[in-house]
């Protein structure tokens, strides 16, 4: 926004706006944290992660099937969206669609009369959760994959599944191809040109045209970006800005990916996929190796305390419904979460700066201790860096910092220090960083302090602050920092 432009409550917002900056969308986006991923096919019934594209719907049978049981297992988790692999590389469809027989109609599931996408989405809007949908581009099973009449089918697919279900919040395009599979009984190996063979700019424009207010995600965005893994790990550097000429959907370059770029030209914002479980599908022999809810919680650091949103994957089982042990890890996770993030100790500091924006009390660095994230602090045009502290009349004990940046006015700060005032009066450096962006995490070992030193170091602009906030996690193991001075 220019200098002396007004909010909508009548109040200043003039701070210089970044070239590049999110969507609305993509804010809200950001908010939600946590999303979810249910890898449920036919590789759920043949063991496989990758199905050649020949199974036989015959196969496809979850007797127990219940969607709703899937979305209740996400929200224990705190997920806020699920997302279903309509259609894996396989080919085959979970909803009836008319275009193929490689279908849930043509499988023993309700005896054909079954479709999975409709019970799906319904079960997520009765819950509140958004949903989202996966359609495979590559497609093992089609006889037409490679050549143009496939991208035809592939797109009356899409248009199925986004006119025939009502709001779909996401759409997830993969970038595999393996190349070999059955293609209508020629079992061959089928190259494509990933830059040119999907026409990705018209599928888009299609995807927005029926859905307007969707969620595009895609090794190279628009709306959303892989991070160049699948263990879940953001960057430690995390720009949510990137150069999209750099990007190809199925041919990334996965460290680009993984820090993004201060010079971007656009903004995508991060989301992190794993899974649960070793594989993206449910299988029987992998029962004991779901992911401890300690593991999911180092998961949530280096996702969402690193400014990317996390896409947790919980596969069902061939009954249908995602396992009891998945469950178990799923909550005792969310409860970890909750009782580290549920007492903000900063609300009780006075917070100093050496430089507040026009001397003007609406920049007040109180705003950053409010518990408000539509509040902030912010400095004067000529600064890029600056110094916040925070003071306190009792010592505060806390091993978690959270800091936000007010990220509708652009991702800025790239590098600063956090340090705490020993009682012999020595000033101690307890964590520092990089990027910051719509939320970083960072974990120190325990710290026991009256004064908290924020020092913003390097600022691609104008450095502001909405939140910073102290807590304590329930970990019992850990050592005290700096022992000896405090
Ligand atoms: C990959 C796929 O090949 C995996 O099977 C899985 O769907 C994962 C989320 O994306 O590229």
């Amino acid at each position: 926004m220019a200098a002396g432009c007004y909010n909508g409550a009548g109040l200043p917002e003039d701070i210089p706006v970044c070239k590049v900056i999110p969507s609305v969308q993509q804010i809200n986006y950001q908010e939600m944290e946590m999303v979810g991923f249910v890898h449920f096919s036919m590789n759920t019934f043949t063991d496989r992660e990758w199905g050649f594209g020949d199974e036989d719907p015959g196969i496809f049978n979850p007797e127990q099937l219940d969607c709703e049981q899937w979305v209740m297992a996400a929200k224990e988790g705190g997920l806020r969206e699920l997302i279903l692999t309509a259609k894996h590389h396989d080919g085959f469809c979970l909803w009836p669609s008319v275009f193929t027989k490689h279908s849930v109609k043509y499988s023993p599931y309700r005896n054909g009369k079954g479709d999975i996408v409709r019970e799906f989405t319904e079960a997520c809007r009765k819950h509140g959760l958004k949903t989202g949908l996966y359609l495979s581009p590559w497609d093992r099973n089609h006889p037409d994959y490679g050549k143009p009449e496939y991208l035809t089918y592939y797109r009356n697919q899409l248009k199925e599944l986004l006119t025939n279900y009502g709001k779909i919040d996401e759409i997830w395009f993969d970038g595999a191809n393996g190349g070999s599979g059955y293609y209508g009984g020629t079992n061959e190996t089928r190259t494509i040109d990933n830059k040119t063979y999907y026409e990705w700019d018209s599928t888009f424009t299609l995807v927005k045209s029926l859905q307007p207010d969707i969620m595009i995600f895609s090794d190279a965005g628009p709306d959303l970006r892989w991070v160049g893994n699948e263990n879940g790990f953001a960057g430690e550097t995390f720009w949510s800005m990137i150069d999209d000429s750099r990007l190809t959907i199925g041919g990334a370059d996965q460290a680009y990916l993984n820090t993004g770029d201060p010079d971007g030209n656009k903004w995508i914002t991060g989301q992190c996929d794993v899974s649960i479980r070793p594989g993206w599908f449910y299988h029987e022999q992998q029962d004991s190796l779901v992911k401890s809810s300690q593991q999911l919680v180092d998961i949530y650091y280096k996702s969402v305390g690193r400014n990317a949103v996390l896409l947790l994957n919980i596969p069902p089982d061939r009954r249908g419904l995602i396992h009891e042990n998945d469950i178990d890890s799923l909550k005792e996770f969310r409860k970890i979460i909750q009782e580290t993030f549920d007492t903000n100790l900063a609300v009780n500091g006075y917070v100093i700066a050496n430089n507040i924006r026009n001397n003007d009390e609406y920049f007040s660095p109180a705003n950053i201790i409010d518990d408000d994230r539509n509040s902030y602090w912010a400095a004067d045009d000529s600064l890029f860096s600056a110094e916040l502290t925070i003071e306190f009349k009792e010592p505060v004990k806390f091993d978690r910092i959270v800091i936000q940046e007010p990220i509708r006015f652009g991702q800025r700060i790239s590098r600063f220090r956090v340090f705490a005032l020993s009682p012999d009066n020595e000033w101690i450096l307890i964590t520092e960083g990089t990027t910051i962006g719509y939320k970083r995490i960072l974990k120190t070992n325990p710290v026991i302090t009256e004064k908290i030193r924020f020092c913003i170091l390097e600022s691609l602009n104008v450095p502001s602050i909405s939140n910073f906030a102290l807590y304590l996690s329930p970990d019992k193991f850990a050592n005290h920092i700096c022992s000896g001075h405090f």
